[in-house]
């Protein structure tokens, strides 16, 4: 039953139709220019963690399937909800997949993020104190996630706005996950998404990325997930 509503809530998402397409799943393409980002998000740095690291993911999930680790006629959202019954290299290779593509989605060039919506502003408001405290939350999160995971923003199962972390590529759809929810933004706190510009300076970058996330889209996934 968990796992069937988990499918449904994320099919409302914009890349639900990642689908494999004959049988392979593929790398999607930035939504904007591997530059756009700058100076949050540097050129290089895009395009070995979309190039290198999205696409190993993408190629290690097609190599588990085709080995037998998981049946070839799944959907991705149906791998991630039911990440805890296959193999590691599925979880951690569908789990990268999805999260990735769900992370590049997220963000938007620094003049291009738009704007809270207010019934989001007013639920950030009402949880958290004020939209910086909502931040600064998000931000010890991901300072506090030892090693490597993601952080994320979830409509937990009570439809309240909760902040949680995952480890490794793990996230908040899998029937694995400590807290379950939707998700309506991560960021992903590997070093390899930041070490180029912040070194080890994973707070810096926590605190620089507000400037490219896409609040449009993040308002549009928290109507959807109310709506399920
Ligand atoms: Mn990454």
């Amino acid at each position: 039953m968990k796992q069937a509503l988990a499918i449904a809530t994320l099919s409302a998402l914009p890349f639900a139709a990642l689908a494999q397409s004959e049988g392979e799943f593929t790398l999607p393409e930035l939504p904007y220019a591997a530059d756009a980002l700058e100076p949050v998000i540097d050129a290089e740095t895009m395009e070995l963690h979309h190039g290198r690291h999205h696409q190993s993911y993408v190629d290690n999930l097609n190599e588990a399937i085709g080995d037998g680790e998981a049946p070839e006629n799944l959907s991705l959202d149906e791998l991630v909800a039911a990440a805890g019954t296959f193999t590691d290299k599925v979880r951690n290779n569908a789990g990268g997949h999805w999260n990735h593509s769900f992370f590049w989605e997220t963000m938007a060039a620094p003049d291009e993020t738009g704007e809270m919506s207010a019934e989001l502003a007013e639920a950030i408001d009402t949880v958290f104190g004020s939209e910086d405290e909502f931040k600064a939350a998000f931000e010890e999160a991901g300072a506090d996630r030892f090693g490597s995971g993601w952080v994320w923003l979830i409509v937990n199962d009570q439809d309240q706005l909760q902040i949680t972390t995952t480890p490794n590529q793990d996230n908040p759809l899998m029937d694995v996950a400590e807290t379950a929810g939707t998700p309506l933004l991560g960021n992903d706190v590997w070093e390899h998404a930041y070490y180029l510009n912040y070194n080890n300076r994973r707070a810096d970058y926590l605190d620089a990325w507000w400037d490219v996330v896409n609040w449009d889209i993040v308002s549009e996934r928290y109507a959807a997930a109310l709506a399920d």
